[in-house]
């Protein structure tokens, strides 16, 4: 399986890794991270995305927003001052697939013109707007599964069929993609670990994740340092790597095509090893 990202082509035939890039002051792992003097510093942005390439990530995944629950809201021009800079910068210095996450219409607009590959939506393009500039934009589109809302959605998590109801969500938002004149083989599905879901909900949604995409489709996950490592083992935010990797490679054995890391140097090994033996 190929997925054509403008001018890069993913191999999905082997997993991909994408590394995460947090422009946010505030996202639960690396939020602050890349502000000095009050301020995004592109120097910094520009560091930890020379890692991610350096580390084996194909994919960098710049975000402008934080979902994590009761997170600041930010406004339309906070996340373009966020992201489209940061999508430039890298475009113009790095050969890597740039994926912006982003629930706004602008900002997937201005960052498909500064040479983002990939939009990768938490809310699946259901904003106002989003279906028509994704189409827009020819990129290829990741569609997450949430229930609820950023703010309020671990409040009371609840399924009948779990597996059933987010396959049957990202199957409506494929037929939604199709009907806007996306491609396909473009729509990239995704189960949306920790959004709106109980422990129990992501393991059943791990136990099964082979029913949650049409074999020909793409499937990216992202458990990276969740919450749900850490209360399964009791562990603090930057003590779940094991919990991590262990979690990517379950993953990748059970078909996902993209794992969307923090940690990339070492996914990318438990990765290339699990190719290996396999
Ligand atoms: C995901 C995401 C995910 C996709 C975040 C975090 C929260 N995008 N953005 N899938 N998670 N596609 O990293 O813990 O699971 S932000």
């Amino acid at each position: 399986m190929k997925l054509n990202c403008g001018k890069h082509t993913l191999d999905l035939s082997r997993p991909q890794v994408m590394g995460i890039l947090n422009t946010t002051p505030d996202s639960f792992s690396d939020g602050g991270s890349y502000y000095a003097d009050g301020g995004l510093d592109l120097d910094l942005v520009l560091h930890r995305a020379e890692q991610i390439c350096r580390e084996g990530g194909t994919i960098v995944d710049i975000g402008g927003e934080s979902t994590r629950p009761g997170a600041a809201v930010v406004t339309e021009q906070q996340e373009l001052d966020r992201v489209v800079p940061a999508v430039e910068a890298i475009h113009q210095r790095f050969d890597v697939v740039i994926s912006v996450d982003t629930s706004t219409p602008s900002v997937m607009r201005e960052s498909a013109a500064a040479g983002a590959g990939i939009i990768n939506d938490v809310r699946a393009l259901t904003r106002d707007g989003a279906l028509e500039a994704a189409a827009a934009t020819g990129l290829p589109v990741c569609v997450m599964h949430m229930q609820g809302e950023p703010g309020s959605m671990q409040a009371n998590p609840d399924y009948r069929d779990v597996v059933r109801e987010v396959r049957a969500y990202l199957d409506e938002r494929l037929a939604a993609c199709v009907a806007a004149g996306i491609a396909r083989e473009k729509v990239i599905y995704d189960p949306g670990f920790g959004f709106g879901k109980n422990d129990q909900h992501n393991l059943e949604l791990l136990r099964r994740l082979p029913e949650l995409a049409p074999p020909d489709q793409p499937l990216l996950v992202g458990l990276s340092r969740k919450s749900m490592i850490g209360r399964l083992l009791d562990r603090a935010v930057d003590e779940r790597l094991a919990g991590s990797l262990a979690l990517a490679m379950l993953s990748a054995q059970r078909g996902a095509h993209i794992i969307r890391v923090h940690d990339v140097a070492a996914t990318a090994d438990v990765l290339k090893l699990l190719q290996l033996a396999s």
